[in-house]
């Protein structure tokens, strides 16, 4: 299986490996040419960026399998994955299975959309890189019907802790999620007029309200540039030091320069809003997996580079920024919630750090 990028480019598996193969050889040859024709037609892009985004939809229309006393703000089987998300936010995030954990979980959210709405695409990714000069006027977020949703409308609005004033602020009004309901959290806002308080101090409550976008090019002008991409890449050799400044843990600075906030940072902020910049219930913004993906992109990339050496290698500890938590290893359990709510095994980290091993098999293009 291989994961789309969102040019919509066609599935040539392993191109531009040195091969013996004069069969694929051919094939490369030939590949700029379609790429070049790709590029000139948004056809496949759009055919497929439309099949996902009905699996989404579909998805969000199917009921909660949470109980609902503990967890009364789920209504969707898209809840689910956010309440999930919600409940283990302390112990995977500036932590050993950040990498892991975040590629399990969007690997589980892709086959429920393909075991649970006969989605038969694959989790796109939003190649930050290509549009960060302007990101509001990609094909992912430009507000078409073939879009993830464009910006909020713009309201006066200010944020807290650093993070830039974008262009939007207010509620999403155009393209397929323009009539989404927000209703877990918020835990972290960082948009004032604030969203209201959910219920529940757990913020598993239900709060229903409209989906807030807060965009801009301010941090993806200067984070998500190629240069920063295939820096982060090039520039690190040990896990640890690819992971955290991925995230720029340490050198993590709310309100700090943009350029500090590392491409994970970036990506999430320059969608921001409620509920895209709260750290807890981020995935509630159906721009989560196509960043997440980008994120899952990258290592699977620095790791191809070194396949050897970057598989069965973790950094790290086993809470918020590790500060005095005990060590990561690579026997940690990795589980996404109650045992069978995702369909889901109990994995270690060591069984999820390969696309191609453990109960994964996909690359991407
Ligand atoms: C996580 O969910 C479990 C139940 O599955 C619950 O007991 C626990 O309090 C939750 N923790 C947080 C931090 O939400
Ligand atoms: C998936 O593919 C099958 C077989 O080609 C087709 O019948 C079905 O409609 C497709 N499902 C979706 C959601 O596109
Ligand atoms: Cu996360």
């Amino acid at each position: 299986m291989t994961r789309l990028s969102l040019a919509g480019l066609v599935t040539v598996l392993l191109a531009g490996a040195a091969s013996a193969d004069p069969v694929l050889d051919l094939q490369n040859q030939g590949r700029p040419q379609i790429d070049a024709a790709i590029a000139k037609s948004s056809k496949c892009t759009k055919e497929k960026l439309q099949a996902y985004i009905a699996a989404m939809l579909c998805i969000m229309s199917k009921p909660s399998k949470l109980d609902q006393t503990q967890f009364p703000g789920a209504k969707s089987r898209y809840d689910d994955f956010v309440v999930v998300h919600m409940n283990q936010t302390m112990t995977i995030h500036g932590t050993g299975n950040f990498l892991s954990w975040h590629r399990y979980y969007t690997w589980a959210f892709e086959r429920a959309l393909q075991t649970e709405c006969g989605y038969n695409g694959t989790q796109p990714y939003w190649d930050w890189s290509r549009w960060y000069q302007d990101p509001e006027s990609s094909p992912i977020f430009d507000g078409s019907d073939t879009s993830l949703s464009g910006n909020g409308e713009y309201v006066q609005h200010t944020t807290t802790g650093g993070i830039p004033v974008g262009n939007g602020g207010g509620c999403v009004k155009t393209g397929p999620f323009k009539d989404m309901v927000i209703r877990l959290g918020p835990m972290a806002p960082v948009i004032n007029p604030a969203p209201p308080r959910n219920p529940r101090p757990d913020g598993y409550g239900d709060n229903p309200r409209c989906l807030r976008r807060d965009m801009s090019n301010k941090l993806s002008s200067t984070s998500l540039r190629p240069q920063d991409v295939a820096s982060l890449i090039t520039g690190t050799n040990s896990i640890g030091a690819f992971q955290d400044t991925m995230q720029a843990v340490g050198g993590f600075s709310w309100g700090g320069a943009p350029s500090t906030m590392g491409v994970h940072g970036a990506g999430h902020f320059t969608i921001s809003g409620d509920p895209g910049g709260d750290f807890y219930t981020s995935p509630n913004d159906p721009a989560f997996y196509v960043h997440h993906a980008m994120i899952d992109r990258v290592w699977y990339i620095w790791q191809s580079l070194n396949f050897e050496s970057r598989q069965q290698v973790i950094a790290g500890g086993t809470s918020m920024m590790g500060f005095g938590s005990p060590l990561a290893t690579l026997n940690d359990d990795v589980h996404l919630g109650p045992k069978g709510l995702m369909a889901d095994e109990v994995y270690k980290i060591r069984d999820l750090v390969s696309t191609v091993d453990g109960p994964f098999c996909y690359v991407y293009e």
